[in-house]
């Protein structure tokens, strides 16, 4: 039975506050971190039972808000493969945060071990960790209190970024088997990468540096770390890495700022010289933006979906040079964010399948193929190599030397992609790897296809449940009549294409519109914008 008496005392240190609902969303709970405190110990509660559930198999936690202002903070869970959380879970992830008092809660607790049927004599393991946030201290320890509630075996992996902490579920999962992921520590994570990433680049010429926009956040000492590990392979020159500056966090720097304003972020305006390649991560280091600046100082974005088409291309090519594409089928996922000329360039080399927004959904859909490329345009994405897959790549083969060494590349391509979530710093060095292979700069890079002009824009609405869609998000179906009126808009644009969702981490629909010419996407996602309000 539960530990009644214990979990109530516990529970009471952490009260929920009034008037405030919760939600697990895409991301977890994401709020203003003031009001996490229950969230973080309910959590930790449950996150104690689901390893309960899974035989005692180790749940992560992840306790960020990514790109979100410093203000905020949030919670994720990580399955035992690493994974996002099973989406079943979710409801009762949110059922329990929004009991009101702490007889609720013990009560709902009760309920779903009956439900579920979870043994509680099973023991529970949970790996946590925490992005630089001020927020993420206390709310660790919110968390560590939710954790002796339910008697689980806490480890504390410390100020890290989402992706290392993703890896080090795996790897302790997946320790002493035939799908072993690596020893579970930070040191053999940076080794992993580090390693094959050597491997990969050996016969080219050594890259000119990359500078990294770390957001003022984790990204800025786990990349330190990952440059001690790189040695003379690549130089690494950090910006944006001031991690105990009030206030600095993903302020006008950092992934989603990138992605979002189409800018350089105004700090690096003197640190980047003309033809440089530079990235930007967020908060929490999983996802990437590219850039570099022209001759003129003209600035360009290489987003998540020129990455997806850099990374196809390569492993495509690869697959056929190792003489296993009659074995090996290569596909991409998407989202209706992905930029249409992106769509047109992948799908004449690909196939391409387009689903719903969140990471769940692009992994589940990308793990159908045998190598499996997922990218959201706001450079969240990975390469999932199916485990046939990798085990045919282990036993085959080859004739010729080409193959030999096309099949080596790809062997090391599957040990430098971190294959449980997005990963900014390893999608950096696999980038950097296909750009020293295809001896290309920033500006051939972005001439594999030309974006279409887009824009997106956030709508403040009275209530964002109302906005429900289909077809992978890409049509509403209520409120009613509101997609004709977008259709009818859309068809006086050249090239246009707009939709409409509510976002599911942050209390605001969003529309999203591209057109042949800039002028073009703006005016249309404004005029769309407006018939949301
Ligand atoms: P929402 O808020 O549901 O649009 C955003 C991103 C997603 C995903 C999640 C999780 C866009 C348009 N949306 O989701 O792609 O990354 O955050 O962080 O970029
Ligand atoms: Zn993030």
């Amino acid at each position: 039975t539960l530990a009644v008496d214990t979990i109530r005392q516990l529970a009471d240190l952490h009260p929920k506050p009034s008037n405030v609902r919760f939600q697990y969303g895409t991301a977890g709970f994401r709020t203003v971190a003031s009001v996490l405190d229950s969230v973080l110990f309910r959590v930790g509660v449950l996150a104690g039972l689901r390893s309960k559930k899974l035989d005692g198999k180790t749940i992560g936690v992840m306790v960020t808000a990514s790109h979100n202002p410093e203000q905020d903070n949030g919670v994720k869970l990580v399955d035992p493969r690493g994974e996002m959380l099973d989406a079943s879970w979710e409801t009762y992830a949110t059922t329990l945060s929004n009991a009101q008092t702490t007889d609720e809660f013990v009560s709902e607790l009760q309920k779903f071990v009956e439900v579920l049927k979870i043994d509680l004599s099973k023991p529970a393991r949970v790996v946590y960790a925490r992005d630089t946030r001020p927020s993420g201290e206390a709310l660790v320890s919110s968390l560590e209190d939710g954790l002796k509630a339910i008697g689980a075996e806490g480890r504390n992996a410390g100020v890290t970024t989402t992706p290392v902490l993703h890896y080090l579920v795996r790897a302790i999962n997946t320790k002493g088997t035939r799908e072993s992921y690596g020893d579970d520590t930070e040191e053999a994570y940076f080794l992993k990468l580090a390693t094959a990433f050597k491997k990969l680049v050996s016969t080219r010429e050594t890259p000119s540096p990359l500078l990294i926009d770390c957001a003022n956040g984790v990204g800025a000492p786990i990349a330190t770390k990952l440059a001690e590990y790189l040695g003379d392979s690549l130089t690494l020159v950090l910006e944006n890495a001031s991690i105990t500056t009030p206030g600095a966090l993903n302020n006008s720097c950092g992934a989603d700022y990138v992605k979002t304003a189409q800018k350089l972020p105004p700090s690096l305006a003197d640190r980047l010289q003309a033809g440089q390649r530079g990235c930007s991560l967020d908060g929490d280091a999983d996802r990437l933006m590219y850039f570099y600046l022209d001759e003129r100082s003209q600035f360009h974005m290489l987003d998540g979906d020129k990455i997806a088409a850099l990374v196809a291309a390569f492993i495509v090519e690869l697959v056929k040079t190792a003489g296993l594409d009659g074995q090996i089928k290569v596909g991409i996922v998407q989202t209706a964010y992905a930029n249409g000329a992106s769509t047109k360039y992948l799908s004449e080399r690909s196939p391409v399948k387009c689903v719903p927004t969140g990471v769940k959904h692009l992994h589940h859909a990308a793990e159908h193929y045998n190598i499996g490329i997922y990218f959201e345009a706001n450079g969240h994405g990975t390469v999932l190599f199916s485990q046939p897959t990798q085990e045919l790549l282990q036993s085959y083969e080859p004739t010729t030397p080409a193959q030999s060494t096309a099949l080596e590349h790809l062997r090391n391509v599957n040990q430098l992609i971190n294959q449980t979530v997005g990963d900014a710093l390893s999608d950096m060095l696999l980038v950097e790897a296909v750009l020293a292979h295809k001896d290309y700069s920033g500006v051939e890079w972005d001439s594999l296809y030309i974006d279409l002009p887009n824009r997106q824009v956030k709508v403040v609405v009275a209530d964002r449940n109302q906005f429900r869609t289909e077809d992978a998000e890409r049509r509403l179906v209520s409120p009613v009549g509101l997609q004709e009126k977008i259709n009818d808009l859309v068809r006086r644009y050249e090239g246009g294409r707009s939709f409409v969702r509510p976002s599911g981490t942050e209390d605001v629909v969003r529309v999203y519109a591209e057109a042949s010419i800039r002028a073009q996407a703006d005016e249309l996602a404004y005029r769309v914008a407006g018939l949301v309000i």
